[in-house]
């Protein structure tokens, strides 16, 4: 049935998406055999079997057995088969490969963010490898959304304090659209993101050098979406005040008293130090409790935090 599916739905990039399609497809022309039937009898009969001559009346029926047994259970011998049909597609959907790679989804108003195994991440563009199973792990950070790739003919609800689960894997290398498909409040016709099925070397790549925005941002965007999205807001705040960690206002090219008495001046190589091996050098008054992102951040990502510190004068 490749061709008809072909002509008659949209691309289908997982196998499961094509069972979808088959059965679509089956329901639908079968309900057309049978909408023509009905609507041929429905004309039909009253032709047929008006009265034609004044006077003559045809004989009294009040039932026929078996054509009522026929019209009952040839169309519930199909309903049922229509939903056993439908119900192994869509348990096999849901199986879990033991191998599967996980990618945590969040959604919050009116944003998809991604985490991978790795800890690198990307937001509003989800990357997986084609031929892959891959499980997504879905959680909302506010109101319910609901996650639907068309493409793959598959959809969840994300729900506030819960997590649920997703797995899928995508056949068709190349870009396809995800909706969000729950309304979620104002914003929530552009709560998109898009799923990019990559070549296992573009997935390699992606999981390197970040998501396509990495590389265009401008890099103090960049720096301020790191370090709101890598947690060093948890730590340091942008306005003076001390918190865990020493606040990054006013730090570029300060001369900075670290623990064993010595000094240093903030420049490139010592914030990139003390991002990538926090513990070389602490700072007087501080706990070495900072840790390493050495592997979770870009590099680009780090030259970004860099001019965002000194654009914090
Ligand atoms: C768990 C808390 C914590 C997190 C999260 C954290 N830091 Fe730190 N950071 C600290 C502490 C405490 C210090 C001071 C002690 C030291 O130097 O290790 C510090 C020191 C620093 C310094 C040197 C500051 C100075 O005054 O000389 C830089 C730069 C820095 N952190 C950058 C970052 C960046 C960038 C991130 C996010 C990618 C981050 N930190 C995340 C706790 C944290
Ligand atoms: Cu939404």
């Amino acid at each position: 049935m490749n061709w008809l599916r072909d002509w008659m739905m949209p691309l289908a990039a997982s196998e499961h998406a094509k069972k979808v399609d088959d059965l679509y497809i089956f329901t639908f022309w079968l309900m057309l055999a049978f909408f023509i039937l009905i609507v041929y009898l429905t004309v039909l009969f009253p032709l047929k079997y008006k009265r034609k001559k004044e006077g003559v009346m045809t004989i009294n029926f009040s039932h026929n057995l078996a054509l009522e047994l026929a019209w009952s259970v040839i169309p519930l011998i199909l309903v049922i088969g229509l939903f056993f049909w439908g119900f192994n597609d869509y348990v096999e959907s849901r199986v879990h490969q033991n191998d599967a790679i996980e990618v945590h989804v969040t959604a919050n108003k009116w944003n998809w963010a991604f985490e991978y195994p790795d800890g690198s991440r990307s937001i509003k563009a989800l990357h997986v490898p084609v031929n892959k199973p891959v499980r997504l792990i879905l959680t909302s950070e506010d109101v319910l959304h609901a996650f639907f790739i068309p493409a793959l003919r598959t959809k969840t609800d994300v729900i506030p304090g819960r997590y649920v689960e997703l797995p899928f894997t995508a056949t068709v290398a190349g870009k396809h659209q995800v909706f969000c498909a729950e309304y979620c409040g104002r914003g929530h016709s552009g709560m998109f993101a898009e799923l990019y099925v990559d070549t296992p070397e573009q997935y390699e790549t992606f999981l390197k050098e970040g998501p396509e925005e990495f590389k265009t941002m401008p890099l103090v965007e960049l720096g301020k979406f790191t370090y709101n999205e890598a947690g060093c807001k948890s730590c340091h705040t942008i306005d003076g005040t001390k918190s865990e960690g020493p606040s990054f206002k006013n730090l570029w090219g300060k001369s900075e008293k670290l623990r064993d008495g010595s000094s240093v001046t903030v420049d490139e190589s010592y914030i990139r130090e003390s991002i990538l091996n926090p513990t070389a050098k602490v700072v007087a008054g501080y706990e070495p409790v900072m840790p390493s992102f050495q592997g979770l951040l870009r590099d680009r990502q780090i030259l970004g935090v860099i001019e965002y510190i000194k654009s914090l004068k």
